[in-house]
């Protein structure tokens, strides 16, 4: 069976894709034959690892370092920009646009190793690969690895998500995104559901941005009168930085969306469209058994297997790095972000803006201070500090966003000086538009640290 983003997909792989790489004759292709070790490996070729992988293509020449002596490693052909999967999933995006060839956003001059991760041996300084290649030894290593997504923890979710027409949806890949709009526009009325699991995700605000859009549309076609919406969240509150929540509880409040609190899909019945929740704070009661019509799933995720290595005791499979300096725990020639990594911080595109600008300063000071003639010295002191930053646009539907950015603490950080637990228009035509071309051509470019300039410019003299 070809459903239809595969198609799609195919197409665009076909078409634009190798419309572009030829037009522009800048591709970075995969190495034949990698080197044995490098200056500098990076493992991942998304968000974090791309944007680390330009600015040291930089870095390292300034050093006089040889030209390629960075390696990055990602097996995958097409480099995604996953948030705008949300607005893909309700008709408003096409997914072409979403995604690149990998070769098209890979820097020139760094090698690129086209194969997947097997291991990372922090004592012996080297990462095992899964291919013909082996080992790659490193002196600095760079882990920026995503999340995994584990779709068979939820019993029948794939069976389910397999078959077409069956009103069971997911934004969380470019398989299944085409998915959700499909069902959205078939929907005839009934029981839309909605659901945010019990691990760390990536943007814990998309699982109810899709619910707004879907009402957004189920009100403009006229299906809405006979439809229950409800979000069912595993978390205590539907947002976890409080301004935004309470403005978001209000707008579920006004719009007739039900939320139901600490409750956590386990197993989907796509034969009878029962879906299954077991409730966090009474876990020896029966399941909640739902009837739906269309179930919209935010699937569990958890940290590649492969970075086990470098986890410790805390850091649940994560990365484990020092939540300030994003150096690793235990290895000092280690340094992680994004998805992969320990920082207690809401996982999204817009926490690895700030985070790669943070960790190229820090890797750079440490580079220069291993090299440096007079170590043995006093213990390094970085220099940039991350605060947490993250931030999610949160599409409230009829081109309306609340764009929520917040620290380590949940407290609101807002870049512009007016209110942004306000849904604005201003603020949707930024997510939609801006921020795509911002990441595509700036941040991938290592020349975006996100927005903090911009709020310290337009806090003077408001704050
Ligand atoms: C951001 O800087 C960024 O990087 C390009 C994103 O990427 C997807 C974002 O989604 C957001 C929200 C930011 C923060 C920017 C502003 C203007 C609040």
């Amino acid at each position: 069976m070809i459903n239809l983003s595969t198609l799609q997909l195919k197409m665009f792989h076909n078409g634009m894709i190798v419309g572009r790489i030829v037009t522009r004759n800048m591709a970075t292709m995969p190495v034949d034959v990698p080197k044995k070790s490098y200056e500098l490996v990076i493992v991942g070729g998304g968000a974090g690892g791309i944007s680390i992988a330009s600015r040291f293509v930089r870095y390292l020449r300034a050093l006089k370092k040889p030209p390629n002596s960075i390696a990055v490693i990602e097996p995958r052909d097409t480099h995604f920009y996953q948030p705008l999967w949300t607005l893909v999933g309700a008709g408003i995006k096409d997914l072409s646009e979403s995604g690149r060839p990998m070769a098209q956003v890979m820097p020139k001059g760094v090698d690129w190793i086209k194969e997947a991760c097997s291991k990372i041996d922090p004592e012996s300084k080297s990462v095992i690969l899964s291919g013909a290649t082996g080992t790659v030894n490193y002196r600095y290593l760079v882990v920026a690895a995503g999340i995994n997504i584990d779709w068979d923890k939820v019993e029948g979710l794939l069976p389910a998500l397999e078959q077409p027409n069956n009103g069971v949806c997911s934004n969380y890949s470019d398989r299944y995104v085409m998915r959700t709009w499909q069902t959205i526009k078939q929907f005839q009325g009934g029981n839309a559901v909605f659901t945010m699991p019990n691990t760390p995700i990536k943007c814990a605000g998309a699982p109810q941005k899709i619910m707004y859009l879907t009402d957004a549309h189920l009100c403009k076609n006229g299906v809405r009168d006979r439809t229950k919406i409800t979000y069912y969240t595993s978390l205590p509150a539907v947002f976890s930085s409080k301004p935004y929540s309470d403005a978001l509880t209000e707008l579920c409040r006004k719009r007739d969306l039900n939320i139901m609190t600490r409750h956590n899909l386990v197993r989907v019945d796509s034969e009878k469209r029962l879906a299954y929740f077991e409730h966090l704070d009474r876990l020896d009661d029966p399941l909640s058994e739902v009837k739906y019509d269309m179930l919209h799933v935010t699937p569990p995720m958890s940290a590649p297997k492969f970075l086990k290595s470098l986890a410790n005791d805390t850091s649940n499979g994560f990365v484990a790095v020092d939540p300030q300096t994003l150096q690793h725990v235990q290895y000092e020639d280690i340094f992680a972000l994004g998805d992969c990594s320990s920082l207690p911080t809401s996982k999204t595109a817009a926490a690895i803006a700030l985070q790669n600008s943070i960790l190229a300063k820090n890797l750079l000071q440490y580079i220069q201070y291993k090299e440096s003639d007079n170590i043995g010295g006093s213990k390094l002191k970085f220099k940039a500090i991350y605060n947490g930053y993250s931030s999610c646009p949160i599409v409230t539907g009829n081109e309306r966003c609340i764009m929520a950015e917040f620290d380590y603490d949940f407290k609101p950080l807002e870049t512009f000086p007016f209110d942004q637990s306000k849904e604005r228009r201003t603020m949707f035509l930024t997510k939609k538009y801006m921020l795509p071309f911002v990441y595509w051509n700036a941040m991938l470019k290592g020349y975006w640290s996100g927005p903090s300039i911009f709020r310290k410019i337009m806090h003077l003299g408001f704050k």
